[in-house]
């Protein structure tokens, strides 16, 4: 089924085309008011379409050409209009209305005079001045469009979560200045501590939304506003990053953050509980039919809003319909990790091979954080591009650590480790007797990532098998954003680390959070144990920690599933290693 949502995006793609095109203004209006109207709406154009089609335009701002347009959309999922203006304009044009400043207007002419259809085009266009001599335009503008090519590119594109979390922040800086603020949240895919997220959904309770909607527009972190109406508007950031503001009354304010956190999947699973239980939720509330009349029965707070459904406030990072309903009717809402949990970090780098901080620094800044060990864990010999250790630099390094540890502080442990490389044609890349001489060895897969499926796995189940193996680091060697994961059978080597007692690592780096939500929760469920652990490479590096926490919260992990919340002495034991 439609949403609304993509409805008026579809509506709004009319509108650009037809502009384009140099339609008629009152035609090209009618879509924009449409979309703008429909995006508004708080019941759903396609349930309202399969009940009374004929009642759409009667919706003040819905003419019925337009009103027919969205029938045969939500009807058949297609609109033949949209298909054959698309037939006579590259979609691609569209991208060009990304660069602030750039309306359709302007793009029709780039395109009809310059033949500019891409981004790319329009840049190459810009550096030969081709732009300038444009009637409307001139030299002024060109360099204008230049300027705002970066964010045009960037615009679309999902940001890595630890990318928008210094944003955020100053967004709330600026925000909590603005007098007409009473309440601000940022909900969406970011409260949820999704991995990577697609715009910014920002939440104000205020009785005076256009001064909320200045004052963000005065943000310096804001490049355009992208669409304003009474109570919310969307702004593109100079990074290219959309932030959708809405302001809501304050008894409104915890079913809009109950509604805007989501995810999508989690308030469809709420929305039929509220049936079930004769409640309606949406973003203003939660009510109740009485004769005829919709009573507000719930909305200020989250504990309001799922209170009257029977259910906890759940952490958002669990909110994806995944297990949390099962969970809450069992009474078994698992009680996830946090930062401060963790005890030690077991991989990290040194400037023996890839790392900028020395093995002196890196531990004096674990000891810092407040950790009780850190294990180093430098490439070996066959990473050569990180100058990876062979056994006799590896001995040399464990030495050093025997001579550190002589000075640090009581109960605080070094341990000589290694991250040793699982060779392509199988078996690892240090001997035996040299790794049986570590406290923690992670193995993990640089060279053939792209075997078949059943190689890759068998390299790593044969790694999970040798004894001196203490975990698999980033064991799907997905780089977010840029690489997917290896063809690795991930149930299988879940099994294998489950039958040889060997952990599986949640490597925190904000581009890696490898295991994902999903396989670490297999683990849980199989009583795989996971350690989170940053693979810094410089002192700052240790700071991601709390990436793979949040990671691990969105697996449901507790702190009794994450290995390195025990103590050293303890973890061996897990490990059957004990001392
Ligand atoms: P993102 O931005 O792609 O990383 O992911 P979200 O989850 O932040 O999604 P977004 O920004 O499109 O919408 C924010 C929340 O609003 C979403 O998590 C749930 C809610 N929401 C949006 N569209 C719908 C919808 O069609 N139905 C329901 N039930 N909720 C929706
Ligand atoms: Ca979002
Ligand atoms: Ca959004
Ligand atoms: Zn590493």
């Amino acid at each position: 089924m439609l949403t609304n949502a993509q409805i008026a995006a579809t509506l709004e793609q009319v509108a650009d085309l037809l502009e384009f095109q140099g339609a008629n203004a009152f035609r090209v209006r009618a879509y924009r008011n449409a979309a703008r109207v429909i995006r508004n709406l708080t019941h759903e154009v396609a349930r309202l379409v399969a009940e009374a089609p004929h009642t759409l335009a009667e919706i003040d701002g819905i003419g019925t050409a337009v009103a027919e347009k969205c029938v045969t959309l939500v009807q058949t999922g297609r609109l033949p209009q949209l298909e054959a203006l698309l037939d006579e304009i590259p979609e691609s044009v569209l991208t060009l209305l990304r660069i602030p400043g750039v309306g359709p207007r302007k793009a029709a002419v780039l395109y009809r005079e310059l033949g500019v259809a891409t981004l790319d085009q329009l840049r190459a266009a810009c550096e030969a001045q081709q732009v300038r001599a444009l009637k409307g335009f001139g030299a002024k503008t060109e360099q204008a469009i230049l300027d705002g090519l970066p964010v045009a590119e960037a615009a679309g594109q999902r940001v890595y979560w630890a990318e928008a979390e210094p944003l955020v922040a100053q967004l709330r800086d600026h925000l909590q200045a603005c007098a007409a603020v009473d309440q601000l949240e940022f909900a969406g895919s970011y409260r949820r501590g999704k991995e990577t997220v697609g715009d910014l959904d920002a939440l104000v309770v205020s009785t005076a939304p256009h001064e909320v909607m200045e004052h963000l527009a005065s943000s310096r972190l804001v490049a355009e506003t992208l669409a304003r109406g009474d109570t919310k508007m969307s702004v593109r950031l100079a990074t290219g990053l959309q932030v959708d503001l809405r302001v809501v009354p304050p008894a409104s304010f915890g079913a809009a953050l109950q509604y805007f956190t989501g995810s999508k999947e989690h308030n469809v699973a709420l929305r039929s509980r509220a049936k079930q239980r004769g409640l309606k939720i949406n973003e203003y509330g939660v009510y109740r039919t009485v004769e005829g009349a919709e009573q507000y029965v719930a909305g200020a707070t989250e504990e309001d809003v799922y209170g009257c459904l029977g259910l906890p406030v759940f952490p958002p990072e669990l909110r994806e319909a995944r297990q949390e309903f099962h969970w809450a009717d069992a009474g078994q809402l698992p009680e996830l990790v946090v930062e401060r949990d963790v005890r030690g970090d077991l991989h990290m780098h040194t400037t023996a091979t890839d790392g900028v901080d020395s093995l002196p620094d890196m531990v004096a800044a674990a000891q810092r954080r407040g950790w009780e060990y850190v294990a180093i864990t430098d490439h070996s010999q066959r990473v050569t591009m990180a100058r990876g250790l062979d056994p006799h630099r590896l001995l040399a390094q464990w030495r050093e650590i025997d001579a550190l540890q002589a000075q640090a502080p009581a109960g605080f442990r070094i341990l000589k480790g290694i991250e040793v490389d699982i060779l392509e044609k199988g078996g690892l890349d240090l001997p035996d007797d040299v790794l049986a001489q570590a406290d923690w060895v992670v193995a993990s897969i640089h060279y053939g990532q792209r075997q078949p499926r059943a190689q890759i796995t068998a390299r790593i189940v044969q790694a999970l098998a040798n004894p001196h193996v203490s975990a698999i680091a980033h064991p799907t060697g997905r780089l977010l954003l840029r690489r997917d994961p290896y063809d690795v059978d991930v149930t299988a080597m879940l099994q294998a680390a489950k039958e040889y007692g060997k952990c599986l690592e949640l490597n925190a780096n904000p581009m890696r959070l490898d295991l994902d939500d999903v396989d670490c929760a297999a683990a849980r469920e199989l009583g795989v144990p996971i350690v989170i652990c940053t693979d810094a490479h410089s002192v700052e590096g240790l700071d991601v920690m709390r990436y793979g926490v949040l990671q691990a919260r969105r697996a449901g992990l507790t702190a009794a599933d994450v290995a390195n919340t025990r103590s050293w002495s303890q973890l061996r034991q897990l490990l059957g290693r004990a001392e």
